[in-house]
This record gives structure tokens, sequence and C-alpha cells, in this order.
């Protein structure tokens, strides 16, 4: 298959081109490069050492034999080079990661939310126009969330792979019944993106009849899969500062720094969690099974595994000796929370996850103590507050940082939308 990967330079990207690639695809990377410049802007990197894109695909092509094809494209702006894009290559899948991806810093001021909505919304408004007028039968793959369901559903409810179905009484006084998307309940700016996409996929499945996949993923962790470990040109990035670093690999890296592992507030919240080498088979499996012509949107939950944080950050513990620091949480979510997922169909497909069980030292071992020396303990603490009075606690000089290592956060990190107007 002809695969275009929007954001093919990211986390989930680049391991997922170099999968799809191996298994014989020709696959063609767009990207403007927006999550190297955010580390630009943060000031932080990857605690691995990512090459830059060109490197990366000689790096394959000597390898492996095979051409990674690139374009320089911001699918946000780019409209009309998109549409020419897909009307001249032709793709028969693409699949789409060109979106912002951390709530923190989709939290961090007005301008961090109106660029996380301006980008990722028209990012997938644009590739769905766009599809429409190159008359191209494209499958869009989209990176979706777990985080649309939100985490405060009903105890014992499992959650449905996106559709839930209602019955309602009619004025007759007989029932009609119905299957609608899972109520929205998005707990960032960044999470009500995808909320927000689900809608223009319904529209266009139902209007233009495209064909969409939406992959509601879990938090993703662990940084290599047997394509980038290939060689260290090839090593994916791995994220710990405090607005792109996800928690479990935080965790990990804070564990082999000697870091106190910031577990946010009570640590009771429960996530769900799969492993990167896991999310490029499941967008392999998607891109392989395409839905029909017709067909309604197809929902995945893309996870393998769910705990509650203070479970994983014991066991981390238990694994490194590691000490644990409950921090006052920064963010405005459910202290506590149950969650079953339904996710059969992507099982039923043929994966067979990698368990956190199994995988989890390994990980310690070589990723977060082989690059530690890389580590900036300056950029661990999460400096994006999701509320306005607690922005102005931290202004006032109020504690919010770890216990520890230094982490209280100063005035100056309340940033202002004025501080962004001016600077960018
Ligand atoms: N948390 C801690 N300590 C930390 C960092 C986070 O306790 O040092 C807590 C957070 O408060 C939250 C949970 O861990 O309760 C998850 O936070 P996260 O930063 O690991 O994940 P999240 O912000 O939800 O976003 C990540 C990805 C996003 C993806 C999402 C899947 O950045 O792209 O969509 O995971 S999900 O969480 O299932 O919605």
């Amino acid at each position: 298959m002809r695969i275009l990967i929007l954001g093919g330079d990211g986390f989930c990207g680049w391991p997922t081109s170099l999968h799809l690639s191996q298994r014989d695809h020709d696959v063609l990377i767009v990207d403007n490069f927006a999550r190297r410049n955010a580390d630009v802007e943060l000031e932080a990197s990857s605690l691995t050492p990512i090459a830059p894109l060109g490197v990366r695909r000689t790096a394959w092509r000597e390898l492996t034999g095979r051409e990674i094809g690139f374009e320089r494209l911001n699918v946000a702006e780019g409209y009309h080079e998109l549409v020419d894009l897909i009307r001249d290559w032709r793709p028969d899948a693409v699949v789409h990661f060109a979106e912002q991806r951390a709530a923190p810093y989709s939290m961090k001021s007005s301008w961090h939310k109106r660029y996380t909505v301006d980008n990722n919304v028209n990012a997938t408004h644009n590739l769905l126009a766009a599809i429409v007028e190159a008359e191209s039968d494209a499958h869009v793959v989209h990176l979706g969330t777990m985080g649309v369901y939100g985490y405060g559903p009903a105890p014992g409810l499992k959650i449905p792979e996106g559709y839930l179905g209602v019955k309602i009484e009619a004025d007759d006084g007989t029932d009609i019944e119905q299957e609608i998307l899972f109520p929205a309940n998005p707990g960032s700016v960044y999470h009500m993106t995808k909320t927000l996409d689900q809608l223009l996929f319904a529209y266009y499945n139902k209007n233009d009849e495209i064909r969409v996949t939406d992959l509601h993923q879990g938090i993703v962790w662990g940084t290599q899969t047997e394509d980038t470990r290939l060689d260290e040109r090839l090593i994916n990035r791995f994220d710990y500062d405090g607005d792109y670093g996800t928690v479990l690999n935080r965790f990990l890296m804070q564990s082999a720094i000697g870091y106190p592992l910031t577990v946010h507030g009570s640590g009771r919240q429960t996530r769900a969690f799969i492993h990167i080498q896991d999310s490029v088979r499941c967008i392999q499996l998607a891109v392989e099974n395409p839905p029909a012509k017709g067909e309604r949107v197809r929902i995945f939950n893309q996870m393998t595994e769910t705990h509650r944080l203070i479970d994983l950050a014991e066991l981390v513990s238990r694994l490194t000796g590691a000490e644990i620091d409950f921090v006052e949480n920064p963010r405005n979510e459910a202290a506590e929370n149950d969650l079953y997922v339904e996710n059969r169909q992507l099982l039923d497909l043929g994966l067979v996850p990698v368990t956190l069980e199994d995988g989890l030292l390994n990980e310690v071992a070589e990723i977060a103590h082989t690059y530690a020396y890389r580590c900036d303990p300056e950029k661990i603490p999460c400096r994006s507050y999701w509320r306005h009075d607690l922005h102005e606690r931290v202004a006032a000089g109020a504690a919010v940082g770890p216990s520890g290592n230094g982490g209280t956060p100063e005035a100056g990190d309340v940033l202002a939308d004025e501080t962004y107007r001016v600077s960018r």
C-alpha cells in the first residue's frame, strides 16, 4: 500500500513509519517539525539523542535498502499543497498524527490553548476536505485518545469501542434504540480537540463516505521498537519534561536519576496504557484491515492494560528502590476513578500485547539508565496549571512542586498569553 504518515517525525509517527516500511508498504512522511520546535520553545529535549530526519532516513536506507519519502508541510495551514500531494501521490491510506499531543502543553497559557485548537482541528478538517477535493478513496487512520471518554464514567461501566447503545422513550411511550458516540468528556484543551475530531469524522463519513478508523489510544510507554533499535540513528524520542513527558516514562527516568517519583494528588487516578511496539502494530492492523465503503467510522480502543498511578509508582519503586513523592496536582481531574475498557477488536485482529510486567525493567536498563546523563532535572516539574486560581497561587509564591529536588515553580512560570503574542 501507499501510505502517507502525517506527523511521521514524532514519537508515534517515526516508529510507525519504520514498521510500515519494513512490511513493504510505500511510506511518505509529511511533517513540519512542530514537535522539534516545541523543544526549542520549552528549552527541553528528548532523553534519547534523536537524529535529524535526513539522517534517520539515510540510516534506514543503508540498513534495509528501503526508501522513506519526505514532504515538509504544515497540514493545518498548507491546504492546497496537501490537496496536490494527495492528488499526485494517490495514497491508499493516510495515518494522521499531525496534532499537538500534550495535555499540559495545551493548558500552559491561552496562546497554547488557541494554538492547540487551531492546529489540531484545522489539520483534521484540512485532511478530510482535501481527500474529497482530490477525489481520493484513501482510508484515514487517526490517532485519537482514550481521554475522549473522560475519567468519570459510572463505576462498573465497561467503556465500549466508541459507540454507546441507548434507549430513549418516545412521546407515544415506545422505546427508540440507537447507537451514539460515547458522550465526550475531555479533561484538557488537547483532549477536547480529539473529541471535536470525532464529529468531523462522523460528518465526512456520512456525507462523503470517507473511510475512517479512529484509534482511541491510551498512554504510551516505552521508547524503542524492533525497528528503531536497529541503529542509534533510528532511536525514538523519550520525553520526560513536565509538558511532554507521560507518566510512566517519567517515573522510569526519575528512578534512573534518583528523583522521587512525582505522583499527582492521591495517585488513585486510573489510566489505560499501551507499549509503543503494540501501538505501531495496532496501526498496521488498522491500515491493513480498512472499513468498507459506506461503513460508519470504525473505532478501536487502542490500549492493553489499566493501572492506578500509585500502583505504577509502587511497582517502579519496588524494581528500582525509588522514593515516591505525592505532589499537589497541577491538573483539574478526578482524584480517583475506575476504568474498565473494551478492547476486543484489536485483540481479535491478532494483537499480542507487551505487558508492563515483562517490559518495564528492560526499559529502565535500556533507555533510562543509558541516557540518564542527558537529563536536566530542572525540566522535570510540571509547571502547567489547569486552573487560574492555581496559577495565581503559584504567582504569589505558593509551593506546588515536588517537596524535594528544587521543584518549586516560580512566578515567571505562569505564562501569560501576552508573552506568547510578543515572542511568537
Ligand atoms: N501524572 C502524574 N505524575 C506525572 C505526570 C502525570 O501523576 O509526573 C498523572 C496525570 O495527572 C494524569 C496521568 O498521570 O492523571 C496521565 O498523565 P500523562 O501526562 O501521562 O497523560 P495525558 O496527559 O493523559 O496524555 C497522554 C498523551 C496524549 C494521549 C493520552 C492518552 O500525552 O497524547 O492522548 O496520554 S489518555 O491518557 O488515555 O487520554
